[in-house]
Formats: C-alpha cells, sequence, structure tokens
C-alpha cells in the first residue's frame, strides 16, 4: 500500500573547508485513514561551514494535513553553536535548543508543501550539524503518523530503489541528481572572462533556462513541483526571477517581495540551478527613477546570499527611455553596493532601449563599448522577441558578442507584446546564434499566462502538474526540447 518515493539529497554548497549535508527523514507513506489526525515532516538540512561559521538551509515539508502556523525545533550537538542572523523565520535559542516560528506568507502549510528558511551561525566544539527536527513537536521523520501508531511500521530508512513511483504522489521536495552533476555543482561560482562567462574551471559555459513571469502574479507556478520539472524534466542550468518594481510589484510591499525572492534562489540552489535576481524596471523606463529601492533591495539581497554560488544580480530589466550615460550611472552606483556585500557575483547590466544594446533607440553596442559601465565581472543584458526581432538584430548581436560579455536573460518566441505569433524559426535561428557564441539564456516565461510566451497552458499551475506532455504551449514545447540537450559543461 505505501507509495515509495525517492529520497531528496542534501545538497553541499561547498566551499574550501568542511561541508555537510544530511536528510532527516526517508520514504513517505500513503495518506493514512484516518486523514484527519495525520502529522507528519520532512526536514533537509544542508550546510556551508568553515572554521568557526557556517549556514544552515532547511527545507520544511509538510507531509501531514494542512497547518497554520509552524515551530521547527532542535537541538545542535552542543551550546558552542549559535544561530545568528537567519531568514524566513524567526529564531530563538536556549543552550543549545533552537526554534524558528513561521512568519506570516509562510505559515500555511498544505499537505506535501515545502517552505525554505536559513541562518548564518557561529560554531565551536563539535561538528554544527543537527541531526533531527521536530515541527509542531512532531518528529520529522519523514513518516507520517496518526493516533493509532500500529497501523504502520517504521520504515526502512534507505533509499528504496532508483526509480520512484512516477504519478500518484505529488512531486513535493527537490529530488536531485547526486550532488555533483547539477549545473551549479559541477560549474560552481561563475564569473565572467572576456566576453564569456565562465565556470569555476575557468571554461567558458552557457546557461540556459527560464525566467518566470512578474512573481507579484504568477507565484503559483513556482514551487517545489514546478521547480523540480524545470530542474529534472526540462533540465534547466538557471531560473531567471522576475520581480516587478512597479505593477503591484516590490514598491508595494519590500520586504515580502525580499523574502519571495530569497526563497526562490534557495529552491534553484536546491535543485542546483543557478538564479537570477531580476529587479524588473520596465515603466519607468529610467532606472534612476528606483534608485533608492536598488540600493535597499541589492544590499540586502547581495548581503543574505553572499556566501551562495547561485546567484546572478540583473539591476535593471529594460531601461527605456534614457540615455547610456543615464544607465551607466545607475550602475556604477548599485553595483558597488552588491559589491560590498558579495563581492564575487557576476553582476548584468540593462542596456538601452529595453535592453537592445540601443538598437531599438537606432544606437547600437558602440555606446557601451566606448564607454563601458566601470566595474569588473559585468555582463551586458540583450533580449529579443523572435517574431519582432529578425536579422537587423541578430547581425548586431553576432558583432557584438565579440567584444561584449553578453547575457540574453529574456526573450520571446512570440512578438514584442507577450503574444500574438509564435515564430519558432526566428527562434531556432537565434538560438543557434547564442550557442555558437555561448551566450546564456532564459526564456519569457515559466508561467500559464494567458499569453503564447508562456510555456504552460492556462490553468497548468492551479492543476499542478507539469510533466505532462499536453500542459505545455507550443513555445513551451520548443523550449523544453532546446534547453534539455546535453549540457557538456567542462570541467578542465
Ligand atoms: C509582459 C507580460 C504581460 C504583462 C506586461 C506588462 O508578458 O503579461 O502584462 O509585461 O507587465 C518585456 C518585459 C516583460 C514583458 C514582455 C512581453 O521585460 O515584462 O512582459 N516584454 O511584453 N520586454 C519586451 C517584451
Amino acid at each position: 500500500m505505501s507509495l515509495l518515493k525517492r529520497l531528496p539529497r542534501g545538497r553541499t554548497l561547498g566551499v574550501a573547508g568542511a561541508v555537510g549535508a544530511l536528510v532527516a527523514g526517508g520514504l513517505i507513506l500513503a495518506p493514512m485513514v484516518n486523514a484527519s489526525a495525520a502529522a507528519g515532516c520532512r526536514v533537509s538540512y544542508t550546510t556551508n561551514q568553515w572554521p568557526g561559521g557556517f549556514t544552515g538551509n532547511i527545507a520544511i515539508t509538510n507531509l501531514g494535513d494542512p497547518i497554520t502556523g509552524w515551530t521547527l525545533a532542535w537541538t545542535f550537538p552542543d551550546a558552542g553553536q549559535k544561530v545568528g542572523q537567519g531568514w524566513s523565520a524567526t529564531y530563538a535559542q536556549s543552550g543549545s535548543s533552537v526554534t524558528a516560528k513561521s512568519l506570516d506568507y509562510n505559515g500555511n502549510l498544505a499537505t506535501n508543501a515545502s517552505t525554505n528558511i536559513g541562518f548564518n551561525g557561529t560554531w565551536t566544539g563539535s561538528n554544527p550539524n543537527p541531526s533531527s527536527f521536530t515541527l509542531n513537536g512532531v518528529a520529522c521523520t519523514g513518516s507520517v503518523s496518526t493516533p493509532t501508531p500500529t497501523t504502520q511500521s517504521p520504515t526502512p530508512s534507505k533509499s528504496p530503489s532508483t526509480s520512484p513511483s512516477p504519478s500518484k504522489s505529488p512531486s513535493t521536495s527537490p529530488s536531485n541528481p547526486p550532488p555533483g552533476t547539477t549545473p551549479l555543482a559541477i560549474n560552481g561560482q561563475l564569473h565572467v572572462c572576456g566576453v564569456n562567462l565562465c565556470n569555476q574551471y575557468n571554461k567558458a559555459i552557457q546557461l540556459r533556462g527560464m525566467s518566470s513571469h512578474g512573481i507579484q502574479w504568477f507565484s503559483s507556478c513556482l514551487n517545489n513541483a514546478s521547480l523540480d520539472a524545470l530542474a529534472n524534466d526540462w533540465k534547466a542550468d538557471l531560473l531567471r526571477i522576475a520581480m516587478y518594481v512597479q505593477e503591484q510589484g516590490y514598491e508595494t510591499n519590500p520586504s515580502g517581495f525580499t523574502a519571495q525572492v530569497n526563497n526562490y534562489v534557495d529552491m534553484a540552489e536546491a535543485r542546483g540551478m543557478y538564479a537570477i535576481i531580476d529587479f524588473h524596471t520596465l515603466t519607468p523606463g529610467d532606472p534612476n527613477y528606483n534608485l533608492d529601492r536598488a540600493k535597499t533591495f541589492f544590499a540586502s539581497v547581495a548581503q543574505r546570499n553572499a556566501n551562495k554560488k547561485n546567484v546572478i544580480y540583473e539591476i535593471a530589466n529594460e531601461p527605456n527611455g534614457v540615455s547610456w550615460q543615464g544607465i551607466k550611472s545607475y550602475a556604477e552606483t548599485v553595483i558597488p553596493i552588491i559589491r560590498a556585500a558579495d563581492p564575487d557575483a557576476v553582476v548584468i547590466v540593462g542596456t538601452r532601449g529595453w535592453s537592445s544594446l540601443g538598437v531599438s533607440d537606432g544606437a547600437n553596442e558602440s555606446e557601451i563599448v566606448n564607454n563601458p559601465v566601470n566595474a569588473t565581472n559585468i555582463m551586458y543584458t540583450f533580449h529579443f522577441y523572435a517574431a519582432s526581432h529578425k536579422d537587423d538584430y541578430r547581425s548586431v548581436v553576432a558583432r557584438a558578442a565579440r567584444s561584449l560579455p553578453l547575457f540574453v536573460t529574456e526573450f520571446g518566441s512570440v512578438t514584442y507584446t507577450g503574444g500574438g505569433t509564435v515564430d519558432l524559426s526566428s527562434t531556432g535561428a537565434w538560438l543557434d546564434l547564442l550557442d555558437q557564441n555561448k551566450i546564456s539564456y532564459a526564456n519569457w516565461t515559466y508561467s500559464d499566462a494567458n499569453e503564447s510566451s508562456a510555456a504552460f497552458k492556462p490553468g497548468t499551475c492551479s492543476a499542478g502538474s507539469y510533466t505532462n506532455a499536453n500542459s505545455l504551449s507550443e513555445s513551451g514545447a520548443y523550449l523544453r526540447s532546446r534547453i534539455r540537450t546535453t549540457d557538456n559543461f567542462p570541467t578542465s
């Protein structure tokens, strides 16, 4: 009767030094008959530690009945381990015992829903890894229990088989490939090398993935199941997190949107994907209009994510109605704020004319080549919509790619409206050009918006199944077929 599900695997987040990962819990049992009293949880704890300090990342999955508000508790091996700055929960510590209480936005966990929290800490004495957790007092063993425990026997804690049950239980937790085989594990910390993006072996790579739609509208499309599909079915390297600043976005709730973005960064990381934090300015087009917001936002996310290797910062989506000089000045104000907190991350700078390298404003890349942003480890944004932008734009990109590091953080297979004709022939020509030049890309959008650029048909995200071929739109089916081809990342 039991539905067997493969163990999620902890991911290591290694920098030099000791790295630990553990997963508490094992198999998931089928829901019990007395479902009203079912309780159970699974916790995946990963850590990145160094002498004296560590980061703990915790993924909590509620396996029981829905809960409204939770407290996660654990005990460190000894009292020399201290939680410092934490996120996505309120932390309290007494001796070696710690509690983390949910916040308003992540307190409700439906059956099989997950949330991610974490903290930076200090340690002396023994290894700082806790080995067991409780959620609202229930041990997180990975099993569901009811008041009649004799009806279920403890399950063995070994992974049962290599073939998880394919369809019955929703995919609720990162079912990662083993650490070492994900795009993030292979490539590690990225940097710009000449006109390319390079991995930890200093070899040029191309990342291929998807952009979210506006997270203020389409958060229902970003969850464990959808991101499992992006990592494992689409085999994407990259998730772009499109945080609009206007249009009911960041400006309406800065701390809420910041937390939401951080949560998606963690969810991408847990699946071995890179994450672009996209400060999605659009209207008004002058990024300086949002300069104060950008300073606050990037200071916060750069500090919080400084130890992560999967984060790329995109500081202005599509500048428009503004000169290159205005964009450059914005970039030279925001980049030092990021660098102060997170010195080694790649930063991507939007370009004039809706990130067209100036072409849509009658200019071209020469204004950037002749007057580049005064910063290192940066790339420049190029966006296209394949049904609107064709050979004339492609020839500029082919030329510009010889002198500027380019990143296509957004493109559509459709017209620049986000809808209209799906032009797969132009999209194919574009992607061939990007492949040849190892230019990384993210497609607009990994959502079920009612527009032809969306990868899924309307209703897919509320239905919650992301791996049915008939859920894909025409654009989604094509992009999936392009993205899931083998990466062959160089390792030496
Ligand atoms: C579009 C969305 C659409 C939304 C509109 C306004 O697809 O649903 O109503 O924004 O917010 C861009 C922008 C991107 C646009 C997209 C398509 O970066 O926000 O999304 N596009 O118009 N630049 C060129 C095209």
